[in-house]
């Protein structure tokens, strides 16, 4: 039976009706039905080693329309429906979206399960099951609200297997119960996402916004994922949380190397954990205590062969994310891993005398990297330039006891979401030109080459970014209730609300544009500057940095004055599926990030594979961009990683200076405390922000504020030569190829994992 005439029939056996009689919502159901069984029918992907990619995050998106595409049959229920008066993206919008990702790290881990199934590679997921995920944002008062993300349903893609594993605290047992999702390669079999969660989880402790008792560990365990860290009950139940997951997992993982027969103390020939930043460190701890306590192993022998099995990947620098739990916490939450930790110090300890590299620093606290290091076969940073801080900076001294262990992996996004689905239009024009061997291997783009002097190209792609600039401008109208013209040229910053990605740095920027216009200087055409962030709930300055957007938002949107020339929106509840309608309809890519903190970026690589042109500082995956495309083909400014890790060193960088110094940028920050944005806004966070600005500044927004500008001004009338700006375009897509997560992937498993 041909899939047409398989949807036809599900649906009828679903609903009683036709397709063309049924609702959006009911093809859904069948379309979910029907692909499921389709998914169940694939051949898992065996071999003798298999790789378990555990992580806290995976942001995987929605998933019917991967599915389809993966199966192959996309096309064939698109045109089915379409037979029938039904549109594929209206049904699919009615998915909700699994909530179970904070941004870059998570999205990665989604990306990595699609191309290790597209390369036909074993390999499953490890993580949680958070109920309600990351929170939900709404925009009330021009301020962030958090409410609970309640995404799961009843029918979804998540299979309940009936496996439970024990999972003790101390003396609290608590039973896991793992869930599977599917996760099938394009053109090829299947591997799975597991995703543990308790018994006992309790959703009716939620009551009001993201609130719950943190105290009652076997009803609240995962419900969030990274509940506030603000508080010690915050910080002990993410430890809970991670401990549940590893223990879940290893006990998994063993359970399937004995149930093949294989002999556990060659556990290394068969497995390889990849450890997905270290809030999945305590596998290492957990795998040697069982091996020791159930399993007969000697210590020597425990560590030995776990030593062979783990991988680390390092995702940042920034020293606030890099994990250290105190001792007391430790110990409370897991007693019984404290035997084992202690004794991994103890044997660093023997070896090196170095402080900086011990695992239980003099403050008792435990360096979660650092059971890494020791204790794992691989350490990987993200980018070029990431991998090289760490070895020569960050993580020197282990870095001098362990030069083989270092790698570099570049980060790559997978295409099949990335273009395939999120742009078939361009997609499909690529496939007339080219051909579609680039679906397979993405490198084949570089063919688009020869047509960077045919403007009949040129202008195919021009158009083909107007149409999705039309269909952002619908799907914002519905959302945000804004009209945005469609010849303005689209600037766009969407991701984590941080410092160190300088969204206050676009802000004044934005400023500085609009006392401009308002002044009389008019933009050639109208810009639009859209933004998209959530902030985590304890992270203050974060959450008045939205404000002032929001603020800023109503004052230019409203201005009479400008109104013609340009408008601000920070789009609410900013996710996945937010991302695929955004990034098709991007001009210019905002990666503007202090040099030096921003490990990788994937986004930069999304934007970039759809045609727009970054605007960025020589900073994680961008230096490699710069390197691809060359210096015509992107516009970068501000000072260097050396220069900025040269300021912390010396101590010597004073906002304030930058500010005394520019009447440029102090008219700038001057309106953040000015009367007509204090009449919208809150003082007690401008004023917050402001001082921030003046005083502190440790993400040097000052510093490359005048560059910036510069640098920004220049990328809008470079526009103009519409001509030269769609050759950018087409280069930009041509070189995007090498940030393909298949060719991430391949290295991984020539590297690393060796499957
Ligand atoms: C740590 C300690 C306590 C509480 C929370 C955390 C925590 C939670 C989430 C630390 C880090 C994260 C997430 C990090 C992340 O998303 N990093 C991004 O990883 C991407 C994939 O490698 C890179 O492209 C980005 O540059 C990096 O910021």
């Amino acid at each position: 039976m041909n899939v047409k005439e398989q949807l036809r029939r599900t649906v009828k056996e679903q609903c009683g009706k036709d397709i063309s009689a049924a609702s959006d919502r009911e093809l859904y159901n069948s379309l979910l039905v029907m692909t499921k069984v389709l998914l169940e029918n694939k051949p898992k992907i065996e071999g003798k080693k298999r790789v378990y990619y555990i992580s806290a995050e995976f942001l995987i998106g929605k998933l019917l329309s991967n599915n389809l595409i993966n199966l192959g049959i996309y096309e064939d229920i698109y045109e089915e429906l379409k037979e029938h008066g039904k549109e594929l993206s209206v049904i699919e919008e009615l998915e909700p979206e699994p909530s179970l990702g904070n941004g870059g790290l998570g999205r990665l881990a989604a990306c990595f399960l699609d191309s290790i199934a597209s390369l036909g590679l074993p390999g499953d997921g490890i993580g949680l099951n958070y109920h309600f995920g990351l929170f939900r944002q709404s925009f009330r008062d021009k301020l962030q609200y958090t409410e609970k993300d309640d995404w799961m349903e009843d029918h979804s893609w998540l299979n309940k297997t009936g496996v439970t594993f024990p999972v003790y605290f101390g003396d609290k047992k608590v039973i896991s119960c793992l869930y599977d999702i599917d996760v099938v390669g394009y053109d090829n079999g299947k591997n799975k996402l597991h995703l543990f969660d308790i018994e006992t989880a309790d959703e009716s402790l939620v009551t009001e916004g993201i609130a719950f008792d943190k105290e009652k560990v076997e009803k609240n365990l995962t419900l969030f994922l990274y509940p506030d860290d603000s508080d010690k009950e915050g910080n002990l139940l993410r430890i809970y949380q991670q401990y549940f997951m590893v223990s879940s997992g290893a006990q998994f993982i063993l359970r399937e190397v004995k149930e093949k027969g294989y002999d556990l103390h060659k556990l290394n020939e068969y497995v390889v954990i990849q450890i997905n930043d270290t809030h999945p460190t305590m596998v290492i701890p957990e795998l040697i205590r069982i091996l020791t306590s159930q399993e007969g192993f000697s210590m020597d022998e425990a560590v030995a062969v776990v030593e062979k099995t783990c991988a680390y990947t390092n995702h940042t620098i920034l020293a606030e994310a890099l994990e250290k739990w105190p001792l007391e916490y430790l110990e409370q939450v897991v007693p019984q891993l404290m035997p084992v930790i202690k004794e991994l110090d103890r044997r660093v300890r023997e070896q090196h005398k170095e402080e900086k590299v011990q695992i239980i620093d003099k403050e008792k606290r435990v360096h979660m990297a650092h059971i890494d290091i020791h204790y794992g076969f691989s350490v990987n940073g993200v980018a070029t330039i990431h991998t090289e801080i760490l070895k020569h900076t960050e993580l020197n001294e282990l870095y001098k006891i362990y030069p083989e262990k270092f790698n570099n992996k570049t980060n790559g996004i997978t295409f099949r979401r990335w273009l395939l689905s999120c742009n078939r239009e361009l997609t499909a024009y690529i496939d007339s030109l080219i051909g579609n061997g680039f679906k397979k291997n993405a490198m084949e783009l570089e063919k688009l080459l020869q047509f960077v002097e045919d403007n009949k190209v040129l202008d195919a792609i021009g158009a083909i970014k107007q149409q999705k600039k039309h269909e952002l401008i619908t799907y914002i109208k519905e959302k945000e209730g804004v009209d945005l013209d469609p010849e303005a040229i689209f600037d766009i910053q969407i991701k984590r609300l941080h410092e160190y990605k300088r969204q206050q740095m676009n802000v004044l920027y934005i400023i500085h544009k609009y006392l401009e216009v308002r002044a009389g200087k008019k933009p050639a055409r109208p810009l639009v500057f859209l933004f998209g962030a959530k902030a985590a709930p304890a992270y203050v300055i974060a959450q008045d940095i939205i404000h002032l957007l929001l603020v800023l938002q109503e004052l230019i949107n409203k201005d009479e004055r400008v109104k013609q020339d340009m408008k601000l929106i920070m789009v609410e509840n900013y996710n996945v599926t937010y991302a695929e309608k955004l990034i098709p309809a991007c001009d210019i890519s905002e990666q503007i990030s202090l040099a030096s903190k921003e490990a990788s970026g994937t986004g930069n690589m999304k934007f970039m594979l759809n045609g727009a042109v970054t605007l960025g500082t020589m900073d994680g995956a961008n230096v490699e961009i710069h390197e691809l495309v060359g210096r015509e083909n992107i516009y970068i400014f501000g000072v260097d990683a050396k220069c900025v890790m040269d300021h912390y060193k010396k101590a010597d960088y004073v906002s304030k200076d930058y500010y005394k110094n520019s009447p440029v940028i102090q008219e700038a920050v001057d309106f953040i405390m000015s009367k007509e944005v204090l009449s919208v806004g809150h003082k007690e966070n401008l004023e917050r922000l402001y001082k921030e600005l003046l005083n502190k500044d440790w993400f040097m927004t000052l510093l490359d504020l005048e560059d910036y500008i510069r640098v920004k001004d220049k990328v809008f009338a470079d526009y103009e030569d519409r001509r030269a700006w769609k050759k950018k375009m087409l280069i930009n897509i041509a070189k995007a190829g090498y940030f393909s997560s298949d060719r991430t992937i391949k290295q991984y498993n020539q590297d690393i994992w060796k499957l």
